[in-house]
């Protein structure tokens, strides 16, 4: 399987996280991708590329422009508040809920960030623009190596995406890569396209961004957010809305969950896949199902990474796989290659 991978995503490296009442360092780090990218190269997955810039249109179709306008000046405006901010992560700290305007833009930077985010774990920094593009550009060529002919492709991005909507970031994520694929699969003609987030949170953004529409069918198994981040979206009865209902469905399962009961789970998804006749399967790959995984809570062990992927081969559907979460950082490489080897056999 090809991979898509662009070094810049190390620009991209917060230093902390807020976490009950304490900035504590990030789960988040550099180090997940070059443990993914080592053991692709070590068990011979295939190419590894690095795209050309990415296309700003093909961004554009997900998000909304004032949102990439902030995002793409928000560190020299945090810098332009204090010069010593240049040493400090950017995390917000107001966010206007319920009865609040969220047509104004004000001029003050913190308020803005507020508008434009949802939690105080999810850090910019200094190269985080950079980054995020340059994953983006990875997520839109695994898609058009898929609609050359390719049977899947992976997209090796960080920071990582399906918590970021059409115009907020939060759960580590500011672009939404497994969206922008989607997106871009769609563009290129595949009528119906399908998303199945694995990853151990629920897929906020992608649900958002597809809630209203027929024409791309977003699937998601998560820890149940009654007690799992993030917490206000990913309930089962979410099931679209207008044009879209029927077309989101949500599986949460219990903490602590293992892999008897999440892989018929995967079964039950899958199931719902087929019935959507998708010309496309896009796959949000978080790894934060794993046991060992320091902010999660199923219990995934990484031989069952493989089953996983041979599961997901038999969709027979051409596949982008898009890197997400998993925190497990000395595993995460074994158990994502160990998805898409299961896949190619
Ligand atoms: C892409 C993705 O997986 N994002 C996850 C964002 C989760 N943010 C909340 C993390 C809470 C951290 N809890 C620390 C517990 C330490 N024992
Ligand atoms: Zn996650």
């Amino acid at each position: 399987m090809h991979t898509f991978y662009n070094e810049r995503h190390a620009l991209h490296h917060g230093k902390v996280e807020m976490f009950r009442g304490e900035l504590v360092p990030c789960f988040e780090v550099p180090a997940r991708a070059d443990y993914v990218l080592e053991e692709l190269k070590r068990r011979r997955l295939g190419a590894i590329d690095t795209p050309a810039e990415v296309d700003e249109a093909a961004m554009a179709r997900v998000h909304a422009s004032r949102y990439l306008d902030f995002l793409a000046g928000a560190w020299d405006e945090w810098v332009a508040l204090d010069p010593a901010n240049a040493q400090r992560d950017a995390l917000p700290s107001y966010w206007p809920i319920r009865s609040f305007r969220h047509d104004v833009l004000p001029a003050s930077f913190p308020a803005r960030m507020g508008l434009f985010s949802y939690d105080a774990g999810t850090p910019l920094t200094a190269g985080t623009w950079a980054a995020a593009r340059a994953g983006a550009g990875c997520a839109l060529a695994a898609a058009s190596h898929v609609l050359q002919g390719e049977r899947a492709a992976f997209a090796l991005t960080r920071p990582p995406g399906h918590h970021a909507g059409a115009d907020f970031f939060g759960g580590y994520c500011f672009l939404n890569n497994a969206a922008i694929a989607a997106q871009a699969l769609r563009d290129a003609g595949v009528e119906r396209v399908a998303v199945l987030d694995i990853d151990y949170h629920h897929g906020n953004g992608t649900q958002a961004i597809f809630y209203g529409r027929a024409d791309v069918q977003f699937t998601s198994i998560h820890g149940d957010p009654h007690t799992e981040y993030p917490y206000y979206l990913g309930y089962a009865d979410e099931q679209g809305a207008g044009a879209g209902l029927g077309f989101n469905r949500n599986l949460p399962l219990a903490r602590g969950t293992g892999f008897a009961a999440w892989r018929e789970a995967l079964h039950s998804a899958l199931a719902g896949i087929a019935t959507f006749k998708p010309g496309a399967l896009v796959v949000s790959l978080g790894l934060d199902t794993f046991e060992g995984d320091p902010i999660a809570g199923f219990k995934l062990a990484t031989p069952d990474y493989l089953r996983i992927g041979e599961d997901l081969a038999r969709a027979g559907l051409p596949t982008v796989f898009v890197f997400e979460g998993g925190y497990a950082v000395a595993e995460v490489g074994v158990n994502a290659v160990n998805v898409l080897e299961g896949f190619m056999q």
